[in-house]
């Protein structure tokens, strides 16, 4: 694996799978791989279980870690090509990427849809410039389109917990006061079915996701119904994606909100959620706080899965020299 930014990177899922309960068994069977290499950890937005968990992921295999957060500290860069710099941006990436790639081996990316201009968002105009501009491995830590260790983490922990061999798993629009970019059901939904898993997808009329993500998943409009016989129910909030209404909260009806007489519908199904959530607009407390929540266990697999894709970037590196 040269770069991490979506399911496509990982090869055979089943392979990824055994690969990430070998590294849950023994954490630091490869601590010295990552000796004398340094991972650089670069957010443009904030976060909680990617920094932690990447951070102690790179140094279970032995590297050096510097996180930078761009917003504190660090020049205010410009990201768009051919502007005339005479704001408040006094550094352009074109020119910060390379520098970083001097001092790293692996770099990290996050770097939020920023609903300004679609084109941007969804052709990957920063990741892919830290792609083109580094020189060095690039790890999406979530993107414009595409959050894909989260995706890796919860196809571990479904894998843990599903009693099937093929889940019914079910991703649900749910209300939110802000407008959150697509990244993590698009990027849910993409690997979902790559896992070969029953997936459905329940959103109110209007939230449609890419189609390019949502290949081989239903489209329920009705949530109950969805939620019928569902082994997973995954809650999340997006904005708009389609042009005319791109980035924007079309409604915050909290009857789409997760509850416990939903979850009953399900087959004693599973509720999960990629963190941070809002407490009673995405899901009641008593379904967060209830035995069938795997919120925890989603976020401790954070770790598992940014081991095993550091650890398969690092075996490939040592064929360069130091
Ligand atoms: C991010 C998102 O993509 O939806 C990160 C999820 C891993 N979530 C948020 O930005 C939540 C912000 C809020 O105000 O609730």
């Amino acid at each position: 694996m040269v770069h991490f930014t979506s399911v496509k990177d990982i090869g055979p899922l089943d392979q990824a799978i055994s690969e990430a309960f070998e590294v849950k068994r023994n954490k630091f069977a490869d601590s010295s791989l990552g000796k004398h290499r340094t991972a650089l950890l670069i957010f443009f937005n904030s976060s909680l279980r990617t920094r932690l968990s990447t951070q102690k992921a790179a140094e279970n295999l032995g590297m050096n870690v510097i996180v930078l957060n761009v917003q504190q500290g660090a020049w205010n860069l410009e990201t768009r090509k051919g502007t005339i710099m005479d704001g408040d941006k006094p550094e352009h990436l074109l020119e910060a990427i390379p520098v970083m790639g001097c001092y790293a081996d692996i770099i990290g990316v996050r770097s939020f849809a920023r609903f300004e201009h679609k084109e941007d968002d969804y052709s990957e105009m920063i990741l892919d410039q830290f792609i083109k501009y580094s020189g060095r491995p690039v790890i999406s830590m979530e993107a414009a389109t595409r959050h894909p260790l989260q995706s890796f983490a919860d196809h571990i922990t479904i894998e843990e917990y599903k009693t099937k061999e093929k889940p019914k798993v079910v991703l649900t629009w749910a209300p939110h006061p802000k407008a959150l970019p697509q990244a993590v059901p698009n990027s849910f939904a993409e690997w979902m079915v790559a896992a070969g898993y029953h997936v459905i997808i329940t959103h109110p009329r209007g939230y449609e996701l890419d189609e390019h993500f949502t290949q081989g998943a239903e489209i329920v409009y009705d949530q109950q119904e969805a939620f019928r016989g569902a082994d997973f129910i995954y809650a999340k909030n997006w904005a708009a994606f389609r042009d005319t209404v791109y980035g924007k909260v079309l409604n915050t009806d909290s009857s789409w909100m997760v509850d416990n007489r939903k979850m009953e519908l399900t087959d004693n199904g599973y509720f999960m959620h990629c963190l941070p959530v809002r407490r009673n607009m995405v899901v009641t407390d008593d379904v967060l706080d209830g035995p069938r929540s795997l919120v925890i266990p989603q976020a401790a697999n954070r770790e598992i899965a940014a081991q095993v894709v550091i650890r398969r970037i690092l075996k490939n590196l040592t064929q360069f020299d130091l």
